[in-house]
């Protein structure tokens, strides 16, 4: 193995399976085309559905729900980081760009930090209304900005200046802190972008490129990316493409195939400004003599999103144009079933399409085989046991005070060395808000909203044939493995059939109304007051949003409940 090489793993957010074009997409992306043409493409490598569970599990090599980050941004438990660990081996450690947790990075392993704590930000300013510009549309931000970290310094107001972007921001600060470290050392930087998250926003120049190109349809574009992933051997060819799952493009009006079209143009904007930045760390990784002995990884923490609704109120009103700074645009309900084409799902769900990301590694120096190609089962807990073993780093089993959980993954190091692997051998495990799920070898079960499914992944990776009833014998023996394992990571809430979520409430203090997501699971909202006395209640017709002014101010709990359980439950405070 060549002397340790440093490495670069590239996140990011919401990003389908079939959204790079080494994976079949019209979207250029020459960048990361060419890491996959000289390295390893995955087509099973996973993620949890989820940003902040994903990220956790990366960065820990654990299974959220060991680390305390399996219901809400919370804070890392019983764990250590990446940084940690190949600190240990000798390198300065950098972390740039989303972290999704209470946990400032700068703490937990890494050297030099910028960090976004939150979820989700304006892409085009997260900070103050900029002079002559209109004010950034958020959903998250009450009165307030989102909160950057650089190193350990805090910035509640981050003033940005015109021009800024997200993705070239969290890149350039992160080529800063590669050219602060002297190349005698090896280094690790974990990029981990916020795009193409919502809301959908992307440098004018970039979208131009695709505007006008999605006016072929859904069905056009999903099965133009089809045909090239059998090309490029990203799917199994035998596989039948999985049923679209989209509006009728015909049946829309012109208004709407405009807004279409403009909303997946900006989408693949953000998608082709990340590759454009990947392009900038190959340039600064050639010009340092260190591109043949620098591991790049590159994933997407979770599939593509149909959450959200545009007519929510946000913190200005949603006007202006798809893209710009004063407009919350999602993807809807379309677009994310060909940004997961071939499979079936979305984010929030165990289904390949919430889980499935496209993940490429390149290592010149460490990979004597080059474009291959490999379809074993992997997952983001992999990452450390593989970085462990290619840096020499230490894992321990105590740190900071806390009991470590043992590693839960398999190192992948032997597809990057010899281009093949053995047979994996444990189960790996699903939960999270909508999906379950278990998979041993070529069998997958995996439960919707606690409907459970059966499916041999080896001849239905798009899990279309359910055999659970003709093979109950394996169901039942992958279920119990499900069970025990829930059981033994201690999520009780988990254990109930129906789905949960983190619920996520979305407060507007100028019009005192708090706006709230999944509604189409919901049955009934309750509020009441601390000495549980229910003050309001929506059943039946479930709203997306509650209007507090009739109430006092003061502290108050509102639940969310499905098939009479309650899922969710938060405090709020009316001032
Ligand atoms: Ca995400």
């Amino acid at each position: 193995m060549p002397e340790k090489p440093n490495i670069i793993l590239i996140l990011c957010d919401d990003l389908g399976y079939s959204q790079l074009g080494c994976y079949g997409s019209e979207i250029e992306t020459p960048n990361l085309d060419s890491l996959a043409n000289y390295g390893v493409r995955f087509t099973q490598f996973h993620n949890t559905a989820k940003s902040f569970p994903s990220r956790a599990c990366l960065l820990t090599g654990l299974y959220a729900q060991q680390c305390g980050m399996s219901e809400n941004p919370a804070a890392i438990v019983n764990s250590i980081s990446l940084g940690d660990m190949l600190r240990t081996a000798g390198y300065t450690t950098l972390f740039s760009g989303k972290n999704h947790s209470t946990t400032p990075l700068y703490g937990f392993g890494f050297d030099r930090t910028c960090e976004f704590l939150g979820g989700s930000t304006n892409h085009l300013n997260p900070g103050p209304q900029r002079a002559g510009e209109p004010y950034p549309i958020d959903k998250g931000r009450v009165g307030n900005y989102s909160t950057f970290n650089f190193d350990n310094v805090t910035n509640k107001a981050f003033i940005t200046p015109a021009g800024y972007y997200s993705t070239n921001f969290y890149t350039d600060e992160a080529i800063k802190f590669i050219n602060n470290t002297p190349t005698q050392n090896p280094f690790f930087l974990y990029l981990a972008y916020q795009a193409p998250h919502d809301p959908l926003q992307a440098l004018e120049q970039d979208i131009a490129k695709y505007r006008g190109k999605y006016l072929a349809g859904y069905t056009g574009i999903r099965e133009a990316r089809w045909q090239n992933m059998k090309e490029l051997g990203v799917v199994d060819p035998s596989m039948t493409l999985s049923a679209q799952n989209t509006a009728n493009w015909s049946s829309l009006s012109l208004d709407e195939k405009v807004k279409e079209d403009a909303r997946m143009a900006v989408m693949s904007a953000m998608v082709d400004c990340i590759d454009q930045n990947v392009g900038k760390l190959i340039q600064v990784l050639k010009q340092r003599g260190q591109l043949e002995n620098t591991l790049i990884m590159f994933a997407s923490d979770n599939g593509a999103c149909t959450e959200g609704n545009e007519n929510n109120t946000f913190n200005v009103p949603n006007i202006g144009a798809i893209g710009s700074i004063n407009y919350y645009a999602y993807p809807g309900d379309s677009w994310p079933n060909v940004c997961n084409t071939p499979y079936r799902y979305f984010k929030n769900d165990s289904y390949e399409g919430g889980i499935c990301t496209p993940f490429i590694a390149f290592w010149p120096a460490g990979m004597p085989n080059k474009g291959i190609i490999n379809n074993n089962t992997y997952h983001f807990i992999d990452v450390m046991p593989t970085l462990k073993e290619i840096s020499g780093g230490t894992y321990p089993t105590s740190f900071r005070g806390q009991n470590i959980v043992p590693m839960q993954g398999r190192s992948f190091l032997p597809v990057l060395q010899n281009g093949m692997d053995s047979a994996r051998l444990k189960p790996v495990f699903w939960q999270w808000a909508n999906g379950t799920a278990v998979r041993v070898g070529d069998w997958k079960a995996v439960s919707l909203k606690g409907t459970w499914a059966l499916f041999n992944m080896s001849l239905d990776r798009n899990e279309t044939k359910d055999l659970k009833t003709t093979n109950a014998i394996k169901f039942n023996e992958l279920k119990a493995l499900y069970d025990n394992w829930i059981a033994t990571v201690g999520n009780k809430t988990a254990l109930n059939t129906t789905s949960k979520y983190a619920l996520k409430l979305f407060p507007n203090p100028s019009k005192n109304t708090i706006h709230w997501s999944h509604i189409d699971d919901l049955d009934e909202v309750v509020v009441t007051n601390l000495n549980g006395v229910i003050v309001h209640k929506i059943k039946n017709q479930i709203t997306d949003f509650i209007d507090l002014n009739n109430l006092a101010n003061g502290m108050y709990i509102i639940s969310l409940y499905q098939n009479n359980q309650q899922i969710s439950t938060q405090k709020i405070v009316k001032e």
